[in-house]
């Protein structure tokens, strides 16, 4: 070809990342806040819980867990927000800190990723976020259980005396194990007994203000819904109780 011109290749089209989100949904929040940090852009699919959406048989293609998040990367879909941060750490390396390759250093960070699906969020889950939506009540058992996952954290921070939980940098369990603290905030939880979270967290906060924003716009929803729960009465679920509208108080019954 002459004059200058070159061939323009044609360059393979690359669909952006998909993430099904819920606005006010703890692990979703933790996934926006992995992606904000990589930096990596992607289409936002906001999922309507209310009406149900992820319990539709569509949906179930994409995660058959039936539970938001779920990632669609050109087909390849994921849930399960931990092994999402893996695979975006992975699949987007920012810096050699993030999710690190050191062995030991990676199996802190996947110890406190599964320490917190099994115990941490669990935990504080059953006792400050369900209740919000659904009919479970609020036990002194819960209590404890939250009170153990707490003392478990505070004792991890104290035996690696890092600034992070698994290292001195933020890395992709902070992400975690921040996001499900911070859903403390909707039972007004004092943190003062726990110092190493509480220091921990306000690091968090500090050294993160992107990740935070996100975190704290979310958890706020949380906080208004607890004030004044979301009716789900005309919901079927499989699992959940539902809390029962209450009934209208009629001239009689008000009497
Ligand atoms: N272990 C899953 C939990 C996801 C999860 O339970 N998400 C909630 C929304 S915050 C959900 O979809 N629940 C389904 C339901 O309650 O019907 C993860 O970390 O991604």
């Amino acid at each position: 070809m002459g004059c200058g011109a070159s061939r323009v290749e044609p360059q393979p089209v690359v669909m952006p990342l998909t993430l099904y989100s819920v606005s006010d949904g703890p692990p979703s929040l933790a996934v926006r806040q992995c992606l904000k940090y990589l930096e990596v852009e992607y289409n936002l699919v906001n999922v309507d819980f209310g009406a149900g959406e992820h319990m539709t048989p569509d949906y179930a293609k994409k995660n058959p867990q039936k539970e938001i998040p779920v990632i669609d990367d050109e087909g390849f879909y994921l849930g399960e927000s931990n092994a999402i941060l893996q695979y975006l750490a992975d699949k987007y390396p920012k810096d050699e800190t993030f999710y690190p390759q050191d062995l030991q250093q990676r199996a802190l960070v996947n110890h406190r990723l599964c320490f917190n699906l099994s115990t941490y969020y669990r935990n504080i889950c059953e006792y400050a976020v369900a209740p919000i939506f659904f009919d479970y009540p609020k036990t002194p058992k819960g209590l404890r259980k939250l009170m153990i996952a707490l003392e478990n954290l505070n004792t991890y921070l104290q035996l690696t005396g890092t600034k992070y939980v698994a290292t001195d940098n933020l890395t992709i369990a902070d992400i975690q194990l921040a996001t499900s603290t911070a859903c403390l905030e909707v039972i007004n939880f004092d943190l003062s007994d726990y110092k190493r979270i509480q220091q921990w967290f306000e690091t968090y906060k500090e050294e993160n203000p992107d990740l935070w924003e996100i975190l704290e716009a979310g958890v706020g929803e949380l906080v208004e819904f607890s004030k004044n729960p979301p009716d789900l009465s005309h919901m079927d679920h499989p699992i959940h109780p539902i809390r029962q509208k209450k009934p209208k108080k009629t001239e009689e019954t008000a009497m």
